[in-house]
């Protein structure tokens, strides 16, 4: 065969080459199947474990459509480090599905305490060495104007039994004596997860200061409800966060 037949073969095939990657997925798109477009899913979770082995690392993510267990090979040292357990992540997947390997990582939303008004009013004096350290208080006016000031010991509070102190005051600061005061932490359902609760009834101890023991299942920053009545009559509730580690 002459030679310039063989250079004109391969510069057809070289040009059927080129088009055919440029103008196959446009034309053969629509009848590929579903995972090989890349039509992407934006699925939003909580992770729930992390297990970091030698050269991979494993997140389990209970998301609204079930749980993803997502498998790194790459980047394992980087997303050990910015991904923590409790966190919130967004994973862009093709689809559900509930093994993924190398899933896009989109987003990370750290759940921290969301720091309450009060402690920013706090005198920022140091403890001195040997003290204990303040405990965690958290002040929010209630609709009916009441506050209530809430300290847990151990400070943070702790997974299990803790000590809650609650100091209920009216609207010009008052304390108010002499009322039934009930608290109750909330999470509500994410993902899998059932919502979970828990509740003390305090007792009065002092003049405005109630006190009971508060079990807490897990750590986390639970939503808190303090409501004082008075004769069976609700005369105030207030929402505040209790964080437990
Ligand atoms: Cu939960």
């Amino acid at each position: 065969m002459k030679a310039w037949v063989i250079v004109l073969i391969l510069l057809i095939g070289v040009a059927l080459g080129v088009s055919g990657t440029i103008l196959a997925p446009k034309l053969a798109g629509p009848y590929l199947p579903e995972s090989f477009r890349a039509k992407t899913e934006v699925v939003e979770g909580e992770v729930d474990r992390k297990l970091r082995e030698q050269d991979r690392l494993l997140l389990t993510v209970q998301t609204s459509q079930g749980t993803v267990l997502a498998t790194f090979k790459q980047k394992v040292a980087e997303i050990d480090l910015l991904v923590q357990k409790g966190d919130m992540v967004t994973l862009a997947l093709r689809r559900y599905e509930p093994f993924v390997e190398e899933p896009v990582i989109e987003r990370v939303r750290k759940l921290q305490p969301t720091k309450p008004e009060a402690a920013k009013q706090e005198p920022t004096s140091r403890p001195k060495a040997g003290e204990p350290s303040p405990p965690e208080t958290a002040a929010a006016p209630g609709p009916s104007g009441i506050t209530a000031q809430v300290t847990t010991d151990p400070s943070p509070a702790k997974v299990g039994r803790n000590r809650v102190r609650v100091e209920v005051t009216d609207g010009s600061g008052q304390p108010i004596p002499d009322a039934e005061v009930e608290l109750r932490i909330f999470m509500p359902q994410m993902g899998s997860m059932a919502p979970m609760e828990s509740k003390a009834i305090l007792s009065p101890v002092d003049g405005g200061e109630y006190a009971g023991e508060l079990d807490i299942p897990m750590a986390w920053t639970w939503e808190t409800t303090i409501t004082a009545r008075k004769d069976g009559r609700v005369i105030g509730t207030v929402m505040t966060s209790i964080t437990a580690r």
